[in-house]
């Protein structure tokens, strides 16, 4: 009896140890296969979330994983509730602006890729019912690795470059990837007055993890409208450059301008979406962003969003609030009810008190910059001429539009979207928060709070309350 027990003992043991056999190669291959753990995006191997406990090589090896592998093999399809899974068909070359008869010529980045094409979301059974984890409390919040659940929006990053940012937006293109898009696999659009060179396409499109689009800006988004009298707008470049008036000098900065206000989200290759984030060369992102704000804003019913905000320099902009008030007076049914004109003015719009959100970091809704209340904005502003007679920026031109045009709950501060761009921060107030998110910014750098900072105006407008541990930073 004794010695049938042993044999049995032995033989379970000489069975576990089969299996750990097994289950080593098994792990091993998978390793193998994907050697590089942020390119989950882009080979879609199956990515069960792992237990922060796991050893990482265990990640995505499909062990004990019930999920049909997905190559990509749905790649360009649309879920029943009309979510955009995969682009199709964006970026033909040679294919025009509507309206305007100009040629405009994109490459589409996976053309003759021999990469797979970039990533779908995991197929879940029912897209618009998983939920999205907004806290560390919610379920999934710690799900960090592989391909994140849930829908997708009709949304790409776009970036406005010249071929010599190629570095500058690779180092910002790796940090929202890393933070964030590596799970989520958005598409991105970039533009550019001249066309974009082979390194330039190469380097980004090996760093996003979504498809990549190249776009060339028609001359007509990128230069001087025939009203503008090119005589006096060159002596006020002089006269700037004299005063040592920053980029007062120049004419590209000018056509940026002018182009961020009044172009971008009316490119061709912008038509295809209904929502951006816009990234500028050498920013940061210091948190991990655990859920996906396309679909906050969406879900919130958000137009426009911010993370800075600051007082303009008023010699770039001496004139741009009396063509506002011209504006308000030719379309007072613009204007919303409920709007933002506090955080503008502190006289009931009298006068401008240079407050705006600051627009290299924008999440935001194109069809509202589509709509017919912006482009009458814009291009009342533009006949008046200050982006060339002044050196209006497109930071209070947007910030303007959204505080007039919307209500003002349609704006958005995302506290927890960690940002940097030369000079100031955004640290998210609230050290529990930035534990949470793993940011690794210095608190102490954190601009909402202090003197030049708008965004204090935001929280009394809207009546919001401010993070805990604000006033230890004003
Ligand atoms: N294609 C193209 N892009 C430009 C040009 N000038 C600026 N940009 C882009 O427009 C955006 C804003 O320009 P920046 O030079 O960053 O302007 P800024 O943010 O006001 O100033 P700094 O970042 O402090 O230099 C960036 O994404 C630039 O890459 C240009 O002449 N051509
Ligand atoms: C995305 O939005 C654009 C612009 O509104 C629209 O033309 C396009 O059909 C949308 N795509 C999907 C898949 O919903
Ligand atoms: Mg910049």
């Amino acid at each position: 009896m004794a010695a049938g027990n042993a044999r049995i003992v032995r033989y379970i043991v000489f069975a576990a140890f089969f299996l750990g056999v097994l289950y080593f190669i098994s792990n091993n291959q998978g390793y193998r296969i994907q050697s590089d753990l942020y390119n989950v995006g882009k080979t879609q191997p199956v990515t069960q979330p792992l237990e922060k406990e796991q050893p990482i090589l265990n990640s995505g090896s499909g062990l004990a994983s019930s999920e049909p592998l997905d190559t990509g093999a749905k790649l360009g399809g649309t879920s029943s509730d009309g979510v955009k899974i995969g682009g199709d068909g964006i970026g033909k070359s040679g294919s025009t602006v509507p309206g305007s008869g100009i040629s405009n010529s994109e490459s589409d980045s996976t053309k003759g890729s021999t990469r797979p094409p970039p990533g779908t979301p995991k197929q879940q059974t029912d897209l618009g019912e998983a939920a999205m984890a907004m806290t560390p409390n919610d379920h999934g919040w710690n799900d960090m690795l592989g391909t994140a659940p849930g829908p997708r929006m009709n949304a790409t990053f776009v970036t406005l470059a010249r071929n010599s940012d190629v570095w500058e937006i690779a180092r910002s293109i790796r940090q929202v990837e890393d933070r964030f898009n590596r799970r989520y696999n958005y598409d991105w659009v970039f533009l550019n007055d001249k066309p974009f060179d082979e390194t330039f396409k190469k380097v980004t499109t090996s760093l996003v993890s979504g498809k990549t689009h190249y776009g060339e800006i028609p001359h007509e988004h990128w230069s001087f409208p025939e009203h503008i009298d090119q005589e006096k707008a060159k002596k006020v470049r002089e006269d700037m450059a004299q005063r040592k008036i920053i980029y007062g000098d120049s004419i590209s900065y000018r056509h940026m301008c002018r182009f961020e206000s009044g172009f971008f989200f009316r490119q061709e290759l912008m038509m295809n979406y209904e929502w951006y984030w816009r990234v500028e060369p050498s920013i940061e992102l210091f948190c991990d962003i655990h859920y996906d704000p396309f679909r906050y804003m969406a879900e919130h019913k958000k137009k426009y969003s911010f993370v800075l905000s600051l007082y303009e320099y008023v010699e770039t902009i001496p004139t741009l609030w009396d063509s506002v008030k011209k504006f308000m007076k030719n379309y007072p049914e613009h204007i919303a009810e409920g709007n933002s004109m506090g955080f503008l003015s502190d006289d009931g719009g009298e006068t401008y008190n240079k407050c705006h959100f600051w627009s290299n970091f924008e999440v935001g809704n194109l069809e509202w910059l589509r709509s017919k209340p912006y482009i009458d904005f814009f291009e009342s502003l533009d006949q008046d001429g200050g982006f060339f007679y002044e050196r209006w920026g497109d930071a209070p031109v947007h910030s303007i539009a959204a505080g007039l045009l919307l209500p003002k709950e349609d704006i958005h501060f995302f506290n927890d979207i960690a940002y940097y761009h030369v000079p100031f921060t955004h640290c998210p107030t609230g050290e529990q928060t930035r534990i949470d998110l793993r940011c690794h910014c210095n608190p102490k750098e954190n601009f909402d709070w202090k003197g030049y900072s708008c965004t204090s105006r935001y929280f009394d407008l809207n009546k919001l309350d401010k993070p805990q541990g604000y006033e230890e930073q004003e």
